[in-house]
């Protein structure tokens, strides 16, 4: 609280939210968890929902918590990032119409090929060279065509402009966030208008496009009062989505690396100044993503963390009376476990929806010819060491698409924590990984703000040898005989899917 220019950064992930104070001048650079909450959806008549007033009502009194934590009840501004593609539908006078659906829904069974009749999937990827994931906006709003909802909507809203108009009043789409839509040329970075005609897309659903450092509106007189913040807040746009902002929060010291934004999901890949836009890129799955400062986020989606979050969920329903599974003790044995036994594709979408998860698991070992796990420990390890796989093959899959050379892969997000998966990683790979920092997107919201502020000043470059300076990394070197990722990878064939719509 000595500083003058205090940031509250609203972070929502998949599993929880936070709200972090960040300190910052020149040469100084320090987070404050004010509050954490947890992201809990709800199955509703048989459509699994955001609950996303409970995670407004955590946002609010997040903020108070950060009122509390800094002089005089200041906050210099605020950013908002969350998870991408979702959104929430308004009606002329700003009403919420209905509450957003999960990305997770199956809601959209059946919608790519309705997308494609209309739009073959080349020329979608032409247009946007946005990665087929079966939960992209275009399809949820494809499947959710002529819902009463969609009909009476005036506005479309993504998640983090939803939270920014409850806040502040004021209506706009953030860009980076936006090209999540699939609704976005990344060569303009405007609308793809001809994508939006080709699939009966009304653009004007869409407020205008603002990007990160431009203003958001000013936090309303009630919100003021209920959160004992003094007045005036501006809310200064970020990079929106939560991995623009985790890729602001890597931080690289030289321009040869890869990262790994780890937590639900691992989104792998590169940061580059254009789209990669090739019939290869597509068939490989790689999205390019909008960044902040014009940079573009070549990656691809990796199952993630999800898969192990949803096997504990399921072990601890199984032992209701007992103490439920011990998550240290758990990743030590499977770190004793027989490495690379057995591997799954951790691309692949049959894993993207939640319960069931160690049978699904033990399917696909069972499908691909290999030993089923056995215990929590070995399916633990199974999917550690397919994360491991997955990461690997997206960063060489990255490196040969956009022709760039890594030398140095970044683990950022919640899964620095996992140590054993950092150390696998880099195994996998064969290149040294930094681990750190695992509040990316938070800081990377931070930076945003503050530089937009005047706290701080520079590019990107300069925003990470902050971080660097700043933040507690650890480095891992690659480890144990290399060509038995080979092996286990030629396992899953070259048929390992990557998602991709053919
Ligand atoms: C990560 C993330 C991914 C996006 C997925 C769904 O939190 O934002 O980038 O593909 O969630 O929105």
């Amino acid at each position: 609280p000595t500083t003058e220019h205090c940031f509250a950064a609203v972070d929502l992930g998949a599993s929880s939210g936070r709200v972090i104070v960040g300190e910052v001048a020149p040469d100084r650079l320090t987070l404050h968890e004010a509050h954490r909450f947890p992201n809990q959806p709800t199955r509703v008549l048989g459509t699994l929902h955001w609950n996303v007033l409970s995670l407004y009502q955590g946002v609010l009194e997040g903020l108070n918590a950060a009122a509390a934590h800094t002089a005089h009840n200041r906050l210099t501004s605020i950013g908002i990032d969350t998870w991408a593609v979702d959104y929430g539908l308004l009606a002329a006078d700003g009403t919420l119409l209905a509450n957003p659906v999960h990305y997770r829904d199956t809601r959209t069974t059946g919608a790519a090929e309705r997308v494609a009749a209309a739009l073959p999937p080349r020329a979608l990827y032409a247009a946007t060279g946005i990665q087929h994931l079966p939960f992209n906006t275009i399809y949820q709003l494809m499947a959710a065509q002529g819902t009463s909802a969609r009909t009476a909507a005036h506005r479309l809203l993504l998640i983090p402009d939803l939270i920014s108009y409850w806040l502040t009043g004021e209506l706009g789409t953030e860009l980076t966030n936006a090209s999540t839509t699939q609704l976005i040329d990344p060569r303009t970075r405007g609308w793809a208008t001809p994508v939006a005609a080709a699939l009966g897309i009304d653009l004007s659903l869409f407020p205008p496009l603002r990007h990160p450092g431009d203003p958001a509106g000013t936090l309303r007189p009630e919100v003021l009062a209920e959160t004992g913040l003094a007045g005036p807040v501006p809310v200064t746009a970020v990079g929106s989505h939560d991995t623009a902002s985790a890729v602001v929060g890597v931080p690289a010291t030289t321009p040869d690396f890869a990262y790994i934004a780890t937590g639900t999901w691992s989104l792998a890949g590169l940061e580059l100044d254009a789209p990669v836009l090739t019939e290869a890129s597509r068939a490989a799955n790689f999205t390019n993503e909008l960044g902040v400062d014009g940079t573009v986020r070549y990656l691809r989606n990796i199952m993630g963390l999800w898969m192990l979050q949803e096997c504990v969920r399921t072990w601890n329903a199984e032992h209701t009376r007992g103490a439920g599974t011990d998550l240290t003790a758990l990743l030590q044995e499977a770190a004793r476990a027989t490495p690379l036994r057995s591997v799954v594709d951790a691309g692949d979408p049959a894993f993207i929806a939640p319960d069931h998860m160690p049978d699904r698991i033990a399917d696909a070992c069972r499908r691909t010819g290999q030993p089923v796990p056995r215990t929590p420990a070995e399916t633990t390890r199974c999917v550690l060491d397919s994360l491991a796989l997955a990461h690997r093959r997206a960063i060489e899959d990255a490196t040969r698409l956009s022709g760039r050379t890594v030398r140095t892969v970044h683990i950022v997000g919640g899964g620095v924590h996992n140590t054993l998966l950092c150390q696998l990683t880099a195994d996998a790979c064969g290149l040294p990984v930094v681990a750190g920092p695992a509040e990316a997107a938070a800081l990377g919201n931070v930076l945003v703000q503050a530089r937009t502020a005047g706290a701080i000043t520079g590019g990107l470059t300069d925003l990470r040898a902050l971080l660097h300076s700043t933040q507690p990394l650890r480095q891992y070197e690659p480890t144990g005989d290399h060509s038995a990722w080979d092996r286990a990878a030629a396992r899953l064939g070259d048929a390992q899917v990557t998602g991709a719509a053919t």
